[in-house]
Protein backbone atom coordinates (compact mmCIF):
# COMPACT_ATOMS: atom_id res chain seq x y z
CA UNK A 1 0.00 0.00 0.00
CA UNK A 2 1.33 3.61 -0.75
CA UNK A 3 1.78 5.53 2.08
CA UNK A 4 -0.05 9.02 2.80
CA UNK A 5 2.18 11.89 1.15
CA UNK A 6 2.65 14.38 4.15
CA UNK A 7 4.11 17.93 2.07
CA UNK A 8 6.23 19.91 4.76
CA UNK A 9 7.05 23.13 3.10
CA UNK A 10 9.19 26.18 4.71
CA UNK A 11 9.44 29.85 3.18
CA UNK A 12 11.58 32.32 3.26
CA UNK A 13 15.23 32.88 5.08
CA UNK A 14 14.99 29.20 6.39
CA UNK A 15 17.68 27.65 4.20
CA UNK A 16 19.78 29.79 6.71
CA UNK A 17 19.06 28.05 9.56
CA UNK A 18 22.16 26.67 11.44
CA UNK A 19 24.33 28.84 9.87
CA UNK A 20 23.31 31.87 11.39
CA UNK A 21 21.68 33.16 14.65
CA UNK A 22 21.96 29.72 16.53
CA UNK A 23 20.94 31.52 19.45
CA UNK A 24 17.89 32.20 17.98
CA UNK A 25 16.86 29.49 15.52
CA UNK A 26 19.42 26.18 16.86
CA UNK A 27 21.82 24.79 15.55
CA UNK A 28 20.36 22.70 13.36
CA UNK A 29 20.51 23.23 9.79
CA UNK A 30 17.42 22.91 7.08
CA UNK A 31 19.35 19.47 6.00
CA UNK A 32 18.86 18.15 9.89
CA UNK A 33 15.55 19.05 10.21
CA UNK A 34 14.51 17.51 7.19
CA UNK A 35 16.59 14.11 8.25
CA UNK A 36 14.48 14.24 11.18
CA UNK A 37 10.93 14.63 9.18
CA UNK A 38 12.00 11.69 7.06
CA UNK A 39 13.09 9.52 10.04
CA UNK A 40 9.59 10.43 11.59
CA UNK A 41 7.64 9.84 8.74
CA UNK A 42 9.47 6.68 8.12
CA UNK A 43 8.55 5.35 11.94
CA UNK A 44 4.67 6.58 11.31
CA UNK A 45 4.55 4.95 8.03
CA UNK A 46 4.54 8.26 6.01
CA UNK A 47 6.37 9.40 3.10
CA UNK A 48 7.69 13.51 3.04
CA UNK A 49 8.28 15.42 0.45
CA UNK A 50 10.05 18.22 2.36
CA UNK A 51 10.54 21.44 0.43
CA UNK A 52 12.13 25.17 1.27
CA UNK A 53 11.67 28.30 -0.91
CA UNK A 54 12.26 32.46 -0.88
CA UNK A 55 9.24 33.04 -3.04
CA UNK A 56 6.04 33.56 -1.80
CA UNK A 57 4.79 32.63 -5.28
CA UNK A 58 6.41 29.43 -4.95
CA UNK A 59 5.42 28.63 -2.07
CA UNK A 60 1.35 29.15 -3.08
CA UNK A 61 1.73 27.20 -6.24
CA UNK A 62 3.09 23.95 -3.97
CA UNK A 63 0.52 24.68 -1.71
CA UNK A 64 -1.87 24.65 -4.47
CA UNK A 65 0.01 21.09 -5.76
CA UNK A 66 -1.48 19.47 -2.22
CA UNK A 67 -4.65 19.69 -3.57
CA UNK A 68 -3.85 16.19 -5.59
CA UNK A 69 -1.55 14.61 -3.87
CA UNK A 70 -1.02 15.75 -0.21
CA UNK A 71 -2.90 13.58 3.28
CA UNK A 72 -1.62 16.65 4.69
CA UNK A 73 0.34 19.72 4.94
CA UNK A 74 3.18 21.04 7.67
CA UNK A 75 4.25 24.57 6.87
CA UNK A 76 7.01 26.77 8.06
CA UNK A 77 5.69 30.06 6.50
CA UNK A 78 7.99 32.07 8.02
CA UNK A 79 7.53 35.93 7.84
CA UNK A 80 5.52 35.00 4.94
CA UNK A 81 2.93 33.89 7.82
CA UNK A 82 2.56 37.49 9.45
CA UNK A 83 2.26 39.09 5.65
CA UNK A 84 0.66 36.82 3.28
CA UNK A 85 -3.30 36.77 2.48
CA UNK A 86 -2.87 35.17 -0.95
CA UNK A 87 -0.89 32.37 1.22
CA UNK A 88 -3.57 32.22 3.51
CA UNK A 89 -6.22 31.95 0.28
CA UNK A 90 -4.41 28.78 -0.49
CA UNK A 91 -4.19 27.16 2.56
CA UNK A 92 -7.91 27.88 3.30
CA UNK A 93 -8.68 25.59 -0.48
CA UNK A 94 -6.79 22.76 0.83
CA UNK A 95 -9.23 19.61 2.62
CA UNK A 96 -6.31 18.21 4.37
CA UNK A 97 -5.04 18.54 7.95
CA UNK A 98 -2.66 21.47 7.80
CA UNK A 99 -0.09 22.49 10.75
CA UNK A 100 1.49 25.33 11.37
CA UNK A 101 5.19 25.13 12.83
CA UNK A 102 7.38 28.16 13.89
CA UNK A 103 11.13 27.43 15.30
CA UNK A 104 10.69 29.89 17.98
CA UNK A 105 7.76 31.29 20.10
CA UNK A 106 6.05 33.93 18.07
CA UNK A 107 4.48 35.35 20.65
CA UNK A 108 7.58 36.40 23.14
CA UNK A 109 9.28 38.33 19.91
CA UNK A 110 8.08 41.53 18.45
CA UNK A 111 4.78 42.43 18.38
CA UNK A 112 4.63 42.00 14.80
CA UNK A 113 5.22 38.42 14.69
CA UNK A 114 2.13 37.52 17.20
CA UNK A 115 -0.69 37.64 14.22
CA UNK A 116 -0.21 35.08 11.75
CA UNK A 117 -2.58 35.03 8.42
CA UNK A 118 -1.77 31.56 7.81
CA UNK A 119 -2.53 29.85 11.03
CA UNK A 120 -6.24 30.64 10.04
CA UNK A 121 -6.51 27.95 7.46
CA UNK A 122 -4.49 25.36 10.26
CA UNK A 123 -5.98 22.95 12.95
CA UNK A 124 -3.30 23.59 15.00
CA UNK A 125 0.21 25.38 15.58
CA UNK A 126 2.81 24.57 17.34
CA UNK A 127 5.74 27.18 17.89
CA UNK A 128 8.98 28.03 19.99
CA UNK A 129 9.96 23.85 20.65
CA UNK A 130 12.62 24.31 17.75
CA UNK A 131 13.12 21.41 15.12
CA UNK A 132 11.30 19.18 17.54
CA UNK A 133 8.13 21.06 16.54
CA UNK A 134 8.24 19.49 12.95
CA UNK A 135 8.28 16.28 14.26
CA UNK A 136 5.68 16.91 17.23
CA UNK A 137 3.06 17.88 13.74
CA UNK A 138 3.60 14.80 12.01
CA UNK A 139 2.79 12.88 15.17
CA UNK A 140 -0.51 15.21 14.91
CA UNK A 141 -1.15 14.41 11.54
CA UNK A 142 -0.40 10.78 11.93
CA UNK A 143 -3.03 10.82 14.61
CA UNK A 144 -5.59 12.87 12.60
CA UNK A 145 -5.33 10.96 9.96
CA UNK A 146 -6.10 8.06 11.99
CA UNK A 147 -8.95 9.06 13.36
CA UNK A 148 -10.32 10.52 10.12
CA UNK A 149 -10.37 6.76 9.09
CA UNK A 150 -11.71 5.43 11.90
O1 LIG B 1 10.30 30.82 14.22
C1 LIG B 1 10.11 30.56 13.02
O2 LIG B 1 10.18 29.44 12.55
C2 LIG B 1 9.82 31.72 12.06
O3 LIG B 1 8.88 31.24 11.11
C3 LIG B 1 11.12 32.07 11.41
C4 LIG B 1 10.99 33.26 10.45
C5 LIG B 1 10.34 34.45 11.16
O4 LIG B 1 10.10 35.48 10.24
C6 LIG B 1 9.03 34.06 11.82
O5 LIG B 1 8.53 35.19 12.52
C7 LIG B 1 9.21 32.92 12.78
C8 LIG B 1 12.38 33.71 9.96
C9 LIG B 1 13.13 32.63 9.26
C10 LIG B 1 14.54 33.12 9.14
O6 LIG B 1 15.41 32.05 9.38
C11 LIG B 1 16.70 32.35 9.64
C12 LIG B 1 17.49 31.31 10.04
C13 LIG B 1 18.80 31.54 10.34
C14 LIG B 1 19.33 32.78 10.22
C15 LIG B 1 18.56 33.84 9.81
C16 LIG B 1 17.22 33.62 9.50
Amino acid sequence: MTRPLIAVLNGPNLNLLGTREPALYGAATLDDVEALCAEVGEALDLAIDFRQTNLEGELISWVQECRDRAAGLIINPAGYGHTSIALMDALLILECPIIEVHLTNIHRREPFRRHSFTSEAAQGMICGLGARGYALALQAIAELLQEEAE
